[in-house]
């Protein structure tokens, strides 16, 4: 039977009693994240009107500039999620540390690690941007987090997902049991399911990457995008560009229509070749939801969820999108690289 319309909390509790062990805490956890993003949202979409726009003139760990928006984000979350005893350690794209749970509070199992507010270059333009979210199960003995329990195989999540705030504010998740999306009806102030157990196209004819950056891209990446652009209508290419500069309004895209996101290493910096997106923050759930859906990502030589982190601002190559269209670009890694 139909799901459709039915409230996020009556999903997740749903969700929870698949497994009849559950203390309800991932279920509790999920809950105040829900309530942070509706904050979120709520000034993103504001945010023309009042004066939150521009920088705050503080650079992240990254070097880059820190919009006010992304601070925000930052803290919504922080301060919705430290308090409920659910969680023993939070790790942001925005702050240099991963930031126990302060010892006024309960300690929690569960560790989540998040971009607050994803694509914000975008922001001043009212372009789509997005909060990017991971949980893992802590594994460290005793009751504080700690770096450990932040450096743990993608494979190894409990749950992942992503909030995007676009011409609506959607929130699509899985807890390894599929992928549901959710759509946030401003009238009541809920997510209703709106796209049940989605499953990506196991090939698209749509990809996504910074083609400004080829002339610095590996050679397989640079021979794959060529072969995309070759016309061969039994392979139905060619495929179609479309890069928003956004990873979740692009990703989100291509898991609904099929399709391949790629942010390959560049050699701007022979010397220092480098990914640019995060394992933690970015790479690892946005894998996790993808394999959920019938697709894949990898780096070019590793699978994205049985990659062992080394630090907590780890950067990767991302390919990620359709199962087929993946394993031909890995193909061509194999071949070329
Ligand atoms: P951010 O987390 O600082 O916003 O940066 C990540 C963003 C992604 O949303 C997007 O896929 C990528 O950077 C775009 O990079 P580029 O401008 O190099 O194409
Ligand atoms: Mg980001």
């Amino acid at each position: 039977m139909s799901k459709m319309g039915m409230n996020i909390q009556s999903h997740i509790v749903e969700q929870e009693r698949l497994y009849p062990n559950a203390s309800g805490s991932l279920t509790g956890l999920l809950m105040d994240l829900i309530y942070a993003t509706k904050i979120i949202s709520r000034e993103v979409n504001k945010a023309g009107l009042v004066d939150v726009l521009g920088i705050t003139g503080n650079t992240n760990v990254h070097g880059e500039e820190v919009k006010k928006l992304d601070e925000y984000a930052n803290n919504s979350l922080f301060n919705a999620m430290d308090h409920g005893g659910h969680l023993c350690m939070m790790a942001s794209e925005e702050m240099e540390e991963a930031v126990p749970v302060p010892d006024e509070f309960p300690k929690g199992k569960y560790v989540l690690m998040f971009d607050p507010l994803d694509g914000s270059s975008n922001i001043d333009a009212n372009v789509s941007i997005g909060t990017i979210f991971s949980i893992h199960r802590k594994v460290s003995e005793g009751a504080d987090g700690k770096l450990e329990d932040c450096l743990q195989k993608g494979r190894y999540q409990v749950a992942a997902g992503y909030v995007i705030y676009g011409s609506s504010t959607m929130l699509v998740y899985t807890t390894g049991n599929g992928v549901n999306g959710f759509t946030l009806d401003p009238s009541v102030g809920e997510f209703l399911l709106s796209h049940e157990n989605i499953k990506t196209p196991a090939k698209g004819k749509i990809y996504s990457a910074n083609e400004g950056n080829a002339k610095y891209w590996d050679e397989a990446t640079k021979k794959y995008v060529e072969y995309l652009k070759e016309k061969d209508s039994e392979t139905g290419r060619p495929y179609s560009l479309r890069y928003i500069g956004s990873l979740v309004a692009d990703f989100h895209r291509n898991l609904l229509y099929g399709g391949i996101f790629l942010y390959p290493i560049d050699y701007k910096d022979p010397q220092k070749p480098k990914g640019k997106l995060r394992l933690l923050y970015e790479a690892s759930p946005l894998a996790f939801i993808v394999e959920q859906a019938g697709g894949l990502a990898t780096t070019g030589n590793e699978n994205m969820l049985d990659i062992e982190p080394s630090e907590l601002h780890q950067k990767v190559p991302l390919i990620i999108g359709s199962k087929e269209d993946v394993l031909t670009y890995q193909k061509f890694y194999n071949e070329y690289n």
